[in-house]
């Protein structure tokens, strides 16, 4: 990779600092649905596809030769081995109703934008409405900035599955819905509570800040979680899928090395 991480990390929170900006100006003059995609409850709002095109025609300025990923379907690949890949606004649902937990999603990857192969560099998500930036390189630790300051982030230590606080999202389809919510009835009576907050690339941001002691959820996208999964593991997690396996739709599970495995029997059953 001839570009340096620092020199990328930089230009992902330039132009996710200027994404969150965009969306949270929308989000105040008001949010209008564009189409429904996988179902009628699945939403994409002109929000979603302005922000996305913000972002690839900012990248093709500063990294004209990389690829692009983007939820919106905005893909190219490119020449340098690298491919951005972006959630323009994860949380859309939480972002149509004015809840304050939505995030611009930017990671940039070596090869394909798939989580079983590729190699992370770096990941950034902005929570304009918290003004909540976190960030990561890979070996370079996970840090959030709010506030004008700066913190590097750990994951809790719990090791008590009985004590962890668990979050968990569902699928757009009614389908998938009732088999994630049969899962959930191993889940609930063993942990000390469940979150459900919207956007998978806080949830895996709040596991690397310790206001989560894991997250797990199947269906997700690359999108998604191509960000957050590299910040939780530089805040020390243990991020995958099941058996062994990458993070992916299959399932993604994010937690301290005590309680992956424990949340991972369960998911199993
Ligand atoms: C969201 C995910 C979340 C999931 C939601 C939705 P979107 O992504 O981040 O984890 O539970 O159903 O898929 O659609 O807001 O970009």
């Amino acid at each position: 990779m001839a570009v340096s991480p620092t020199e990328l990390l930089d230009i992902a929170r330039t132009v996710a600092t200027e994404a969150g900006e965009l969306v949270a100006r929308r989000r105040r003059e008001g949010v209008t649905v564009a189409a429904t995609k996988s179902t009628s409850i699945d939403v994409v709002t002109l929000a979603d596809r302005e922000c996305e095109e913000f972002v690839k025609a900012r990248l093709a300025q500063l990294r004209p030769e990389d690829g692009f990923y983007g939820e919106e379907g905005g893909d190219s690949t490119g020449t340098s081995g690298l491919t951005w890949i972006v959630d323009p606004i994860d949380g859309t649902v939480n972002y149509l109703y004015g809840i304050p937990q939505y995030a611009v999603s930017i990671a940039v990857v070596e090869g394909n934008p798939d989580p079983a192969s590729w190699k992370q560099a770096v990941g950034v998500v902005n929570n304009p409405a918290a003004d909540e930036l976190y960030f990561a390189s890979k070996g370079g630790g996970a840090f959030l900035l709010t506030g004008g300051k700066q913190q590097q982030l750990h994951v809790n230590e719990e090791t008590d599955l009985a004590h962890a606080l668990v979050a968990t999202g569902f699928g757009y389809s009614s389908e998938v819905r009732a088999i994630q919510a049969q899962r959930l009835t191993h889940i609930l009576p063993a942990v000390r509570d469940i979150r459900r907050a919207g956007a998978a690339s806080l949830d895996l941001c709040a596991v690397a800040a310790g206001r989560l002691d894991g997250y797990f959820e199947s269906g997700t996208k690359p999108w998604d979680h191509g960000a957050g999964s590299l910040i939780a593991r530089e805040a020390g997690a243990v991020v995958g899928g099941l058996y062994g396996a990458a993070e992916g739709e299959s399932m993604l599970l994010a937690s301290n090395k005590y309680l992956f495995p424990e949340i991972e029997k369960l998911l199993i059953k």
